[in-house]
């Protein structure tokens, strides 16, 4: 460990802002001190850490009800962390300020910790980075942490399986958008949030909801389908306590573990392809053979890769 890794670990772990935005930067680089700071995190702050996928097609309100719920955590006095995924190009930047902008209430609480990630202009490792994000602000003290995505692309939906709970936010107006995420929904989705029901649909769209996830709320006695006024602030305490209570019943089912260990799998999947590509990109650059791509490629694993 260097003295400059020994610094960050020091400095995330007595919720220094500065330190705890450097470590992340240092796992986006992947560089040799992120591989020593994940090394030493502190186990148990990550286990018990409460990890919210926020999903769900574009405008339907999600940070309006992101930023609505951190409110409601730091009432209680919970420390939150913010993972922002932006699917837009880090140069136009337009979701991001416009998320940015909506956090602004809390912009000067040191007890919210925000990070914001693109999706686009990178080759993979978004899980990873994400995942280990999660991590290094849950070894800093933060007992929530919000991933918001826009659920439309794989990468998206591949982040939010690291969450131990995910909510779906519709609203009224999203026809289209909901036909084509339909089949999806069960699978994704632990909650259903019916945002904007101050508008003319709502009831409509909570009882069609409502009817596909029926088997799992008649399950855990939960109820799943939640309507919120995210603007106003309306309906966001019954969404935090129904979720808190979702959040005793698969810790106490085990099936939160199971979650974590399918994430941990994917993790470390990404990892291992993020480790491998310069190597390969290297050998390609040393071996230009004219083969067919599929046979080339196995040809480079041969040559680098001994599996038997
Ligand atoms: N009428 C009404 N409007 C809302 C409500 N919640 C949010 N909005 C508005 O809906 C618009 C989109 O809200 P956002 O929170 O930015 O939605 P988003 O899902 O984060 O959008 P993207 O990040 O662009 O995908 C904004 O103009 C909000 O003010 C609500 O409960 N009722
Ligand atoms: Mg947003």
């Amino acid at each position: 460990m260097t003295p400059k890794s020994e610094a960050l670990l020091t400095g995330l772990k007595s919720q220094d802002p500065r330190s705890i935005g450097r470590a992340i930067t240092a796992v986006e680089n992947n560089n040799e001190e992120a591989a020593a700071i994940l090394a030493e995190l502190d186990q148990d702050l990550i286990d018990n850490v409460l990890v919210l996928g926020i999903t769900g097609p574009p405008g339907a309100g999600k940070s309006t009800l992101t930023a609505s719920l951190i409110s409601t955590m730091r009432d209680q006095g919970q420390r939150v962390g913010i993972i922002a995924v932006d699917p837009s190009s880090p140069i136009s930047g337009g979701a991001i300020l416009g998320d940015r902008i909506r956090m602004m209430d809390h912009a000067l609480d040191e007890d919210v910790v925000v990070r914001s990630m693109a999706t686009r202009g990178r080759l993979g490792g978004l899980c990873a980075s994400a995942g280990a994000t999660v991590r290094i602000m849950a070894a800093s003290g933060c007992e929530v942490i919000l991933i918001e995505t826009v659920g439309v692309g794989q990468s998206e939906m591949d982040i939010v399986r690291l969450a131990d709970i995910t909510l779906m936010v519709l609203a009224p107006g999203f026809g289209d958008d909901i036909q084509a995420m339909k089949a999806g929904l069960l699978e994704v989705a632990d909650f259903l949030v019916v945002n904007k029901s101050d508008l003319a649909g709502a009831e409509a769209l909570c009882m069609d909801m409502e009817q596909i996830f029926s088997a799992k709320q008649e399950e855990s006695g939960i109820k799943r389908v939640i309507q919120t006024i995210a603007r106003d602030n309306k309906g966001i305490n019954a969404l935090y306590d129904t979720v808190n209570k979702f959040a005793d019943f698969i810790s106490s089912r085990g099936i939160k573990q199971q979650r974590r260990d399918k994430a941990l799998d994917a993790e470390t999947l990404d990892w291992i392809l993020e480790m491998l590509r310069p190597k390969f990109i290297q050998a390609m650059k040393e071996a230009t053979g004219k083969a067919d791509p599929r046979v080339r490629a196995q040809e480079l694993i041969n040559t680098l890769i001994s599996i038997h």
